[in-house]
């Protein structure tokens, strides 16, 4: 036999062989291909591990927009209100005067579990230690995506950006989310839910104290919203080199109804606007904090204030948040009920759907000052 045939029998008979042999590989391929393309965009995140020694030139604010941290002082007269408490008048007075004179509260006795509290709060920290090739597989820049890992605030618009990741989930109806929720860690889905369900209960609570605040039946602000979804951010502010440069997120109101935020009990970072001065909230333990969003702010005709508030970071440790937004129903009218604008008193705001308003505050960037309420004012 000649040797070019010897070669070409051993060629023939070696290449089922290589092709099974290829075929072999192509998970592990596609799968190392994968893992470096997930390395490649975990630089987007700030919690991927890296310890940064100096701020990134894209989170560093212009000089005159700065935390000066300096000046803020440590507000310890947060009204904290007792949910536990017999006396409903007494605490339906403080709900209206915490509404008006603040825009935020603290709720204490408030019905929802400790060991709930606890859970939610292991599974989120669990979350945000998982390595960062397992949280970039859920990453997007989409503000309409309903579960989506991101970072400072809207990436594609902002100029300057927030030292903060957050993990994004719509809550509500659960059984139509949880599905995509995160399997990792393996007790998210059942936690977060429990978590989720507690704190609908004690917004829904909180709504119609607010409503009997304001003079009204109950259940009116309920039913203005309509059947109204729930939002949570569960916010990560990693160690920042040099806090005073930037935020982990600038001064904003919310677009939504009601905040119930859940607070680090051992790491603050929480200010609110009060009378033109920024303000820490020390925070309270086993208290959340409720924020008057702006919804709520339309609904009360303008009488109640959707609070100014700011997230600032700082250079020793991590912090982290959990915020639920309750959001009227897309095309629900926001307007103030007839009982508010009686007498000679004027509709501050026009009507709109919140759909539409949603649409208008995605379109803007987080840190402008002039509050989108401001384009729906009469
Ligand atoms: O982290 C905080 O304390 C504030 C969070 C916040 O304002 C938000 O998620 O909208």
């Amino acid at each position: 036999m000649s040797i070019e045939r010897m070669h070409m029998i051993s060629l023939t008979s070696q290449f089922p062989c290589d092709i099974k042999e290829s075929i072999r590989w192509v998970p592990l391929l596609s799968f190392l291909l994968r893992q470096s393309s997930l390395s490649k965009m975990a630089g987007k995140v700030i919690s991927s591990g890296f310890r940064y020694a100096a701020l990134p030139e894209s989170y560093v604010r212009p000089v005159t927009d700065r935390p000066n941290l300096s000046l803020v002082s440590n507000c310890d007269d947060v009204p904290v209100i007792d949910f536990g408490s017999a006396d409903r008048p007494l605490m339906v007075r403080q709900i209206g005067d915490a509404c008006r004179r603040y825009g935020f509260f603290q709720v204490i006795n408030h019905g929802v579990p400790d060991e709930i509290v606890e859970r939610m709060q292991r599974v989120g920290r669990e979350f945000f230690e998982l390595p960062v090739e397992e949280k970039m597989k859920l990453y997007s820049e989409d503000p309409t995506k309903t579960m989506r890992l991101s970072t400072s605030f809207n990436v594609q618009k902002e100029q300057v950006h927030n030292w903060r990741d957050y993990l994004r989930l719509h809550c509500y109806p659960l059984d139509q989310y949880t599905p995509e929720w995160p399997s990792n860690p393996s007790s998210f889905k059942e936690d977060v839910a429990n978590y989720c369900r507690a704190v609908r209960d004690l917004g829904m609570r909180i709504l119609e104290g607010i409503s009997e605040s304001l003079g009204l039946e109950k259940e009116v602000i309920i039913k203005i919203l309509g059947d109204q979804g729930q939002h949570m951010a569960i916010n990560h502010y990693p160690v920042c080199p040099e806090p005073e440069l930037t935020y982990g997120l600038p001064g904003h109101t919310d677009p939504n109804a009601l905040t119930i935020l859940l607070q680090d009990t051992l790491v603050s970072g929480l200010q609110v606007l009060k009378d033109g001065q920024w303000l820490a909230v020390r925070p309270h333990p086993n208290a959340f904090v409720i924020n008057i969003g702006d919804q709520l702010e339309a609904v009360s005709n303008g009488e109640y204030k959707s609070v100014w508030h700011r997230a600032v970071v700082n250079s020793d440790k991590p912090r982290m948040s959990i915020a639920s937004f309750l959001c009227p129903c897309n095309d629900t009218i926001i307007s103030a009920p007839q009982e508010l604008i009686e007498g000679g008193t004027k509709a501050v705001f026009k009507k709109f759907t919140y759909a539409e308003y949603y649409k208008k505050f995605w379109s803007r960037n987080l840190d402008q000052k002039e509050h989108c309420l401001e384009f729906f004012k009469n």
